[in-house]
């Protein structure tokens, strides 16, 4: 089987206070790397990784990596609508970029209207739990998930801890929306897309924002 073929796409979108690891939990999921020093990410980063949520139905998740400083507000605000899952990032280890997610949260819901964004909730830096370095407890984040209706998960990019599992559920639970018919792919809207016939076979490769686009 071409690993490239594709059924559906998903538009996912990275949110978060700077610093959390958004820009590592990709590095890590996709290319299974960690790296001690990264850049703050300008603007926006792009990256694609392929996945499989049941035999033979592949989705490529294209990934928008956000700054999370707030001079790239408004670049990065208008991503928001044409993405159908959200990763709401905070780390464990940093108080305030907890009490920053029910703004994240809200900002993004009333700018997609009428969309939905379907979320799942991430405490970074799970590594560091062993250093009494936590600032947020399990039960405080999985409250707060519960109260915004999604799950919640703890990972580590570092250790690699949960990354997979992070990113396999956001999809599937996109996916699940799909088959429910909650989350229907639309004229004019990006967040989802059904391959064509004549578009399976398309190879889109892509590392942060060098693109190349190949045709078979
Ligand atoms: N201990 C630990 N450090 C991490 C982890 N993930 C990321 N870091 C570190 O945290 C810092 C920030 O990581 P980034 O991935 O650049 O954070 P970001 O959310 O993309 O930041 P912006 O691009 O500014 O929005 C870097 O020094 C990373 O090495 C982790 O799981 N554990
Ligand atoms: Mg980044």
């Amino acid at each position: 089987m071409d690993l490239t073929l594709w059924q559906y796409q998903f538009r996912i979108i990275m949110l978060g206070d700077s610093t959390v690891g958004k820009s590592s939990l990709l590095k890590r999921y996709t290319e299974d790397l960690f790296l001690e020093s990264i850049n703050q990410t300008v603007g926006v980063d792009f990256y694609v990784h392929f996945l499989e949520v049941e035999p033979g139905v592949r989705v490529k998740l294209q990934f928008w990596d956000t700054a999370g400083q707030e001079r790239f507000r408004s670049v990065t605000r208008s991503y928001y609508r044409n993405s159908v899952g959200g990763m709401l990032v905070f780390d464990m280890s940093n108080r305030a970029t907890f009490d920053h997610i029910k703004e994240w949260h809200t900002e993004v819901c009333e700018r997609v209207q009428p969309h939905k964004v379907v979320f799942v909730l991430v405490g970074q830096k799970s590594d560091l739990e062993g250093h009494e370095e936590r600032a947020v407890s399990r039960l405080e984040a999985e409250k707060l998930a519960g109260q915004l209706g999604m799950p919640y998960v703890e990972a580590s990019a570092k250790s690699g801890h949960n990354v997979r599992a992070a990113f396999e559920l956001l999809t599937r639970r996109v996916y699940q929306g799909l088959l429910s018919g909650e989350v229907e792919p639309q004229e004019g809207w990006d967040g989802v897309k059904c391959a064509a016939p004549q578009e399976v076979g398309f190879v889109v490769e892509c590392h942060c924002n060098n693109v190349t686009i190949m045709k078979h």
